[in-house]
């Protein structure tokens, strides 16, 4: 039987299966930071991933710029309840930058200029779920936005996906970052309301 919705007309959206329990819709897109914003100079910025072995990989501006990129369209979902629906990035896959590396980690620590930091399990950074973006709405990414780039990792909080994103510390054993440390879910399912440690 087909589900019919009171209170639905016309030419309004129907977006309430793209909005997580407890979230509400906006089309602003608010600024979330936790201090003020650094400013990084394209020509000294640099994303350098580290193994639990102590290896590295690392690429300047120019070399990630290079890299095939991908155009997600992705809703965001921060955990002070708005969300926003259909937003256009441009970056480079993680897939992409992960390739090479070798690695067992099941943790990822990612750490931002201006010392920020979010964890994810490795896992969610691979398959398609997230980007190191450096373009939004067809423009350079704001300063205030995370640029000259951030972690795209949107079917988490949005807290997880860290402006100004400066590298990536593979770990054997988890490490929490800064709002996970204070009492945020360590991790975030927007799905599952895991706003909070113990939801
Ligand atoms: N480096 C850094 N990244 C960050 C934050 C921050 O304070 N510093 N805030 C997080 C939070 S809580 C959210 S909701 C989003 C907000 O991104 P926006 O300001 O582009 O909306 O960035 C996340 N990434
Ligand atoms: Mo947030």
């Amino acid at each position: 039987m087909p589900i019919v919705s009171r209170g639905f007309h016309g030419r309004a959206r129907d977006t309430r299966h793209k909005l997580p329990p407890g979230q509400y819709e906006t089309t602003d897109f608010p600024v979330l930071s936790a201090g003020p914003t650094p400013i990084v100079d394209r020509d000294e910025w640099e994303f350098t991933i580290r193994t639990e072995t102590g290896e590295r990989a690392s690429w300047n501006w120019a070399q990630m710029t290079a890299l095939p990129s991908e155009t997600p369209t992705v809703d965001l979902h921060c955990v002070t309840k708005w969300s926003k629906f259909d937003t256009e990035w441009q970056g480079v896959s993680l897939d992409v930058l992960l390739e090479d590396v070798e690695t067992s980690a099941e943790y990822a620590l990612i750490q931002s200029y201006g010392d920020y930091t979010s964890n994810v399990p490795l896992e969610d950074l691979l398959d398609g779920q997230a980007w190191i973006a450096y373009r939004y709405d067809g423009e350079d990414i704001a300063p205030e936005h995370g640029g000259p780039a951030r972690l795209l990792v949107p079917h988490l909080y949005f807290w997880k996906s860290a402006k100004w994103v400066h590298g990536i510390q593979l770990l054997a054993e988890e490490e929490l970052g800064f709002w996970e440390t204070i009492g945020y879910h360590d991790y975030g399912d927007p799905w599952r309301e895991q706003r909070y440690r113990g939801d």
